[in-house]
């Protein structure tokens, strides 16, 4: 057996156990901003396809040529490969040119992330129709979106929130951060280009944590149908959703790694009302059962206590003494979004104010009123507690072969391909 052979061998052996495949998501980057943010994301994760869409040919060059990122240019016939200058209306129309194109970007992937910083006119132009592209390939798609910095200017403001207002329909997860946040962390008087680098490597590195999380519970099982779970069918203000990734030890303790997780000083909403929650954590072998459930209880005290809390473990050999936290909230800021946005819900009732209403002994009856007793089922699941663990941990005679030594020889195999696995895949699927 040659060695490609045996590659596909072994990956073949692992399509077939409990017809279990490997997940595939496509980030995209959109416009100049988007593409810039994407570029910060390590190149290490091998499986995911990164794209630039824009425009602007130039700008486009300068994201791909430093980083294994597929550039797609869009609209030349309209814009002559250039930048729209803010021209809303021709960064749409040079999407809608490459409709078909932008929907083959998508095939047959599981999820999409859009990554857009908003406030110019090839990214919020383009923005709602590639959304609109994903959701008829019928993909999971998360928007990762900035705002303008404030002393750009209201027109952008207005660009970027009416780009989010029609991108809203097609997506099933939104995040957003202004730019203008980055002054929580750094002076304000830190030259421009510093302060977008630094709120640009911030928002890869939450990306890379969502990615690696997907990827490392990468296969189509309970803990895929997890992260799906938290980041589809949210209606309207349901979509919101929070994104950060840290660092801890864990000797900070489970209050304080929770602490530090749930207050990225970037957002201007928080996961209060939050409905579902995915805190993943990567670590050494330390990590033990009691450490799950105290994170677990200390997120739900910075919940108002309906989300289905999700905790995963992923254990790596090359983790010491830092842990690495990953943490996916959606159902967060309904308020901002309404107040500060315009967007609501999509035809969703208001819900009942009942705060803290004390327990009513649960009706076990099945549904006479069909509405009301399925969404008190709902509510009673979604109060769960889920603690999923990366499967490699429970099985010990799997554990012979680290599985990071395994990959990293498929992945070595692969790079030799020009193609990505997951492309080459949809071919395989066909
Ligand atoms: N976080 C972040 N925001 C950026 C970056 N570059 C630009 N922005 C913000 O995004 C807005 C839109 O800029 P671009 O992304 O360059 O615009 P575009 O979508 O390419 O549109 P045009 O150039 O007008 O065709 C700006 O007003 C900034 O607020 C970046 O590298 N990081
Ligand atoms: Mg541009």
């Amino acid at each position: 057996m040659t060695k490609k052979e045996k590659t596909t061998a072994k990956k073949k052996d692992v399509a077939e156990e409990d017809s279990i495949r490997e997940i595939k998501v496509r980030v995209v980057g959109v416009g100049g901003g988007g593409g810039s943010i994407i570029s910060g994301i390590s190149s290490d994760l091998k499986r995911v396809l990164f794209a630039a869409a824009n425009t602007d040919l130039r700008a486009l060059e300068e994201v791909t040529k430093r980083k294994k990122i597929k550039g797609f240019n869009f609209g030349k016939k309209v814009t002559g490969g250039l930048g729209t200058g803010m021209n809303v209306e021709l960064g749409e129309k040079a999407a809608k040119e490459e409709y078909e194109e932008i929907k083959e970007l998508f095939r047959g992937q599981d999820i999409v992330i859009l990554v857009v910083s908003l406030g110019g006119g090839a990214g919020s132009g383009a923005l709602p129709v590639f959304a609109a592209a994903a959701r008829e390939m019928g993909v999971i798609t998360y928007g990762f979106f900035t705002l303008p910095f404030l002393f750009e200017g209201e027109k952008k403001m207005k660009i970027a929130k009416s780009a989010i207002k029609k991108a809203m329909p097609h997506l099933n997860a939104v995040t957003i951060l202004p730019n203008e946040k980055i002054f929580e962390i750094v002076d304000k008087n830190t030259p421009l280009k510093k302060a977008l680098s630094v709120m640009n490597e911030n928002l890869a590195q939450d990306l890379e944590g969502l990615v690696e999380t997907i990827y490392e519970t990468g296969l189509i099982n309970i803990d895929f149908a997890d992260v799906r779970a938290v980041l589809e069918n949210r209606k309207g203000a349901r979509k919101l959703t929070y994104l950060n990734t840290i660092e801890a030890n864990l000797e900070e303790g489970s209050q304080e790694i929770v602490r530090k997780a749930v207050s990225n000083s970037l957002y201007s909403y928080d996961i209060s009302s939050s409905r579902g929650v995915l805190f993943n954590i990567t670590g050494g072998k330390d990590i033990g059962l009691a450490d799950i459930s105290a994170i677990a209880e200390n997120i739900a005290h910075y919940t108002d206590g309906k989300a289905k809390i999700i905790v995963g473990i992923i254990q790596k050999q090359r983790y010491r003494d830092k842990i690495k936290i990953v943490l996916l909230a959606t159902g967060c800021g309904e308020e901002y979004l309404q107040k500060e946005i315009g967007v609501e819900g999509e035809k969703r009732k208001p819900e009942k104010k009942k705060v803290e209403k004390p327990k009513k002994a649960s009706p076990k009856k099945k549904s006479n009123k069909r509405k009301k007793t399925s969404k008190k089922e709902k509510t009673d699941k979604e109060k769960k507690i889920v603690i999923s663990y990366d499967k490699n941990i429970i099985p010990p005679e799997k554990q012979k072969k680290p599985q990071s030594q395994e990959e990293e020889e498929i992945i070595k195999e692969e790079e030799k391909w020009d193609e990505p696995t997951f492309l080459r895949r949809i071919n395989d699927d066909d």
